[in-house]
């Protein structure tokens, strides 16, 4: 799973990034401040099963940090894109390539209004403006790539399966392709001009790349600008957050000042913060509890959860002790999609697990469940297959 982070400058972006990575990565109150892409892992976060089960988890491709299993993602951070970036201005859009294949978009807009579409300060501006702008310039970044391929696509007498080969990358189906094509009015076969590619692309960006708006630097901004943007962008996922108030206190966790889970509304001070970090650690107490936290778990949780539709499922080869081959409880926890049956899971912990699957066991309810079972949210699941360990 990769989730790409986009906006205009100075919006933030790097700040949500090291928030939701650690890293340390350039952060600065001018444009432009990231030029080269930012890799990193970030976690989403759940309540672990274990206290459901009543057993206590040894993690092993997660991590579990009181009750809440926290499991990792890809997540990258790029420059900022400007009007007319698909023109060369500013840093251009090549750095898009980085994020071709990402699931899902998280773009950061100012919500406190206090920077225009350039990354400049501002008053008053409206981030409704920066989230069209970012949707335009995606847009015209996917036509070129199109347009650079037209010829070859136009040749093959399957357009769909040919754009889907060429777009390969993209992580785009021959179904998304084909809805994209009918919802732009557009034949397949046909000769398309530099707008039909325009508006095929914008189709195929909101079939097959949701974006979710970060509506960032909440704590500069009044609970009317969240609402004013919220009602702007009816149709999607808006999250108010604040990536600085997190940084600082996963900062503050990490030195060993507080105890903080993200996604929490209220830390513990289990070390000795100085007088300017106290009246800091106060604010920020007092800031989390009023707005339900900082918003960036909530935000990472909603993309994957509520937007891309995931679920978190548990494999195990007991399924009266819920551990694995070497006795830890509740190793992994697995993102999937809704609908992944239990057979599509095996694959993909291993392609011999599914050749030679029999039958799963639903490890809570102790019942044998058939290889096409849909796997529901927090399933403990074993496989049994009649190959050999
Ligand atoms: N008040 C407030 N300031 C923030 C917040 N997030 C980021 N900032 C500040 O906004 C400025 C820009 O932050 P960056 O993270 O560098 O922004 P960016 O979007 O990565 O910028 P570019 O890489 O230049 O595109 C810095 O001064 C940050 O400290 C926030 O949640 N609240
Ligand atoms: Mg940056």
């Amino acid at each position: 799973m990769l989730l790409g982070i986009i906006g205009a400058p100075n919006k933030g972006k790097s700040t949500l990034f090291s928030a939701l990575t650690m890293l340390d990565v350039a952060i600065a109150n001018y444009p432009f401040t990231t030029i080269k892409p930012n890799h990193g892992v970030a976690y989403v976060s759940k309540k672990c099963v274990d206290s459901e089960l009543g057993v206590k988890c040894n993690p092993n491709n997660s991590i579990c940090m009181n009750g809440t299993r926290l499991i990792p993602i890809e997540i990258v951070d790029v420059a900022g894109l400007v009007p007319n970036a698909h023109l060369g201005k500013g840093m251009g859009n090549q750095f898009l390539n980085d994020l071709i294949s990402a699931d899902a978009f998280i773009q950061v807009v100012d919500v406190s209004g206090k920077t225009d579409e350039n990354g400049n300060p501002c008053e008053k501006c409206d981030p409704a403006n920066e989230f069209k702008m970012v949707n335009d310039e995606l847009a015209y970044w996917l036509r070129d790539i199109i347009k650079r391929h037209i010829s070859k696509i136009e040749k093959k007498s399957n357009s769909a399966a040919g754009l889907a080969g060429i777009l390969s990358s993209l992580k785009v189906s021959e179904k998304q392709i084909e809805e994209a094509a009918e919802k732009s009015y557009l034949s397949l076969s046909g000769n398309w001009s530099d707008e039909d590619i325009l508006s095929f692309s914008r189709e195929l960006l909101r079939i097959s790349k949701p974006v979710a708006v970060a509506a960032n630097k909440l704590d500069m901004a009044s609970k009317e600008d969240l609402d004013k943007l919220k009602a702007e962008l009816k149709d999607t996922l808006v999250i108010g957050c604040s990536g600085a108030a997190e940084l600082t206190l996963r900062k503050a966790a990490k030195a060993g000042i507080i105890d903080y889970t993200p996604g929490a509304t209220e830390f513990k001070i289990v070390g000795k913060p100085s007088k300017e970090q106290e009246e800091a650690l106060n604010y920020l107490a007092e800031y989390i509890k009023k707005n339900n936290g900082t918003g960036v778990q909530q935000l990472i949780n909603s993309v994957v959860f509520n937007l891309l539709k995931m679920i978190v499922v548990y494999p195990v080869e007991d399924e009266n002790k819920y551990t694995d081959h070497y006795g830890n409880v509740l190793p992994d926890a697995f993102l999937v999609k809704e609908g992944t049956t239990a057979l599509e899971l095996a694959e993909k912990i291993h392609t011999s697990l599914a050749k030679n699957m029999l039958y799963g066991v639903d490890a809570k309810k102790k019942i044998r469940v058939p290889k096409d079972y849909r796997l529901k949210d927090n399933d403990v699941i074993k496989f049994v297959s009649t190959a050999k360990p």
